[in-house]
């Protein structure tokens, strides 16, 4: 995928503010800190157009960025994060479920799981969910240099068993381009309009 222009758009905190159900869109969802925005500004070639953060848990925006004047990459605001009061959470689900079950223009979620670990409960409920609303969904495994080489593939089978998908994930870490182009090919056939 060629990327030409990458701006950021708007940050909703509600529905009414979400763009227009004009452009096919693909949203990232996962845990806070699992590396959302990095592989947004991986795949997008750009090295800070999402910011990143170590301090998880802080944003319950969900971010909307043009991409080539043709699609939209939407930051989904991040889950799981214990110090988040449930007042928050509970605008999060909110807001998220909201934008999940409703929006016309959304063609894939991309779910990404720390390859370190297992998918987590939340993670879990979140794939039913894309499940039961019928929205196609692509698993990425997140920061696989931190994983010795000969771990990687093990943990991938691992996840796929964990969260009983029919291929294991794509593996990426931020530190090396080489999963970027796998990633395109798997979305590229979404946002084709
Ligand atoms: N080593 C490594 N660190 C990563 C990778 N992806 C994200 N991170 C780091 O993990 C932290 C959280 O990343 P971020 O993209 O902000 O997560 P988000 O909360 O899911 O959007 C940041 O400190 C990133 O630099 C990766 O592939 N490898
Ligand atoms: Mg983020």
């Amino acid at each position: 995928m060629r990327i030409h222009s990458a701006e950021f758009l708007l940050s909703a905190s509600t529905k009414r503010q979400f763009p227009a159900e004009t452009l096919p869109e693909i949203a990232f969802a996962g845990r806070s800190n699992v590396g959302k925005s990095t592989l947004i500004n991986s795949l997008l070639n750009r090295k800070k157009l999402v910011k990143t953060s170590a301090t998880p848990g802080k944003t319950q925006l969900i971010n909307f960025f043009k991409v080539n004047n043709k699609f939209y990459f939407v930051d989904l605001p991040g889950y799981g994060y214990a110090k988040v009061p449930e007042s928050v959470r509970r605008k999060w689900k909110y807001l998220v479920e909201a934008y999940l079950s409703d929006r016309k223009t959304l063609r894939n979620v991309v779910l990404i799981i720390d390859s370190r670990h297992n998918p987590t409960k939340q993670d879990r409920q979140l794939l039913e969910w894309l499940k039961y609303f019928q929205r196609p969904s692509l698993i990425v495994a997140s920061k696989i240099d931190k994983l010795k080489r000969g771990q990687v593939k093990n943990n991938l089978q691992k996840i796929k068993n964990n969260l009983s998908i029919e291929s294991a994930p794509v593996g990426h870490s931020s530190m090396h381009y080489g999963s970027r182009e796998e990633i395109w090919k798997k979305l590229d056939p979404w946002i084709k309009t």
